[in-house]
């Protein structure tokens, strides 16, 4: 029978790749848009004509009943949030309410449509699975490099310590309700559908936006941090493998390679043929108030036991991300999303 998903998010970077991807094995998608701003649902349908979409906000906790109990949902891929870092120190409430209370709201939907109750609890094979998008950003001031699923949290902004809320409360509704309720900590996952305020994006957009001529300088902010990045595309793929294990967990989802920001800032560079060093400007003001130094993934149980491999390197990533981006800003493709990170 047809699987059906539910995903919130789903006009975001993941939320596209992911739609995509369960279409093509079959499943019938459905997406939970605000309803603020249709141009997002448009070029969400621009992407991935096959999905229904029904409004809904993880702010509103009715609205998520509602969702879950029209469609009846076998998987729920709880993917939105406020997902920019910097954000999180200038709106904490929000970012607190949407990617902290917003999973809570999330799971209690489910446990309201599956009539769950502590005395009532889920029984294995009838029961609505759900997926969390939890982060490395909960690991924030690294206690240990790599880090696995054990590794103790220590978030460091607003959004690290709302994800690391709504990981327990995943645990938590596990443990409690005996739901099908799981976490991939995934760590940094790019691509060219990423939101031009995100590091990667901002310096492929910036070295595209330079050797078209419409740009002299790209300001940054730390250049030493270092993160674990890979494809947003391969990581979808785990979201749905770790849905489909038999006995629900958390797996860590990431490459193991690290590089800085400078190293990314040199290959985005030499690659469209320019030196960077003659173009970036450091501006203190990007710098955050506290800083994830590094991360670094070990995806040892992902590899063991999903079979999951990252196809895309880093190298490839970058190379991909500014050919799109000179290729977009050149008329040579349609635009994916407005070119304005120079202020973030
Ligand atoms: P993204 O591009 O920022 O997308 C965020 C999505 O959340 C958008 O679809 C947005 O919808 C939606 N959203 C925001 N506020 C909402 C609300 N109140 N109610 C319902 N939906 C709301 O993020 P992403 O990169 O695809 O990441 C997907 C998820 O994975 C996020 O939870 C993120 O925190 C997490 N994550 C991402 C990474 C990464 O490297 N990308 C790594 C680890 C974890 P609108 O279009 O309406 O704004
Ligand atoms: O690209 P970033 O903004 O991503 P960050 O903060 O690592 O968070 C992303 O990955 C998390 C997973 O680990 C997700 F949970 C989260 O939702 C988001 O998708 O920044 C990466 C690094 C930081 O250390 C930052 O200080 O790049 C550094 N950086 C240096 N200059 C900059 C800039 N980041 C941004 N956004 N803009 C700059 O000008």
């Amino acid at each position: 029978m047809t699987r059906r998903a539910l995903i919130s998010g789903i006009t975001g970077q993941d939320g596209t790749y992911l739609a995509e991807h369960l279409v093509e094995e079959g499943y019938e998608v459905w997406g939970i848009v605000r309803g603020h701003d249709d141009t997002r649902a448009a070029r969400l349908r621009h992407l991935v004509s096959d999905v229904r979409l029904i409004r809904g906000d993880l702010l509103d906790q009715t609205s998520l009943i509602s969702a879950v109990d029209q469609v009846q949902p076998d998987e729920v891929y709880n993917l939105g949030a406020i997902s920019f870092v910097p954000l999180s120190w200038q709106q904490s409430g929000i970012t607190s309410e949407v990617t902290g209370l917003g999973v809570m709201r999330m799971l209690e939907a489910i446990r309201i449509v599956s009539g769950i109750s502590a005395s009532r609890t889920a029984q294995l094979g009838s029961q609505i699975r759900f997926y969390q998008a939890s982060s490395s950003e909960m690991f924030g001031k690294v206690r240990e490099t790599p880090q696995n699923e054990q590794t103790p949290f220590h978030p460091r902004s607003p959004y690290g310590v709302a994800k690391s809320y709504g990981h327990y409360t995943t645990q938590n509704y596990r443990e409690s309700y005996g739901m099908y309720a799981v976490s991939g900590i995934l760590f940094n996952h790019e691509s060219p559908r990423r939101g031009p305020e995100f590091v990667t994006r901002k310096v492929s957009l910036g070295v595209a936006r330079i050797k078209l001529g419409l740009s002299e300088t790209l300001r940054l902010g730390n250049l030493d941090a270092r993160r674990d990045w890979g494809y947003a595309g391969d990581y979808v793929k785990a979201m749905r493998q770790m849905m489909a294990q038999p006995v629900p967990s958390d797996f860590v989802v990431g490459t193991g390679i690290m590089s800085s920001v400078r190293t990314l800032v040199e290959h985005a560079f030499s690659h469209a043929g320019l030196d960077w060093r003659g173009h970036v400007v450091i501006d203190p003001s990007l710098v955050r108030p506290a800083e994830v130094d590094l991360l670094c993934a070990d995806p040892k149980r992902a590899r063991a036991q999903l079979g999951w491999e990252p196809v895309v390197s880093f190298e490839e990533l970058v190379r991909m991300m500014v050919d799109a981006d000179l290729a977009q800003l050149s008329g040579r493709s349609s635009p994916i999303d407005s070119p304005v990170a120079e202020h973030f």
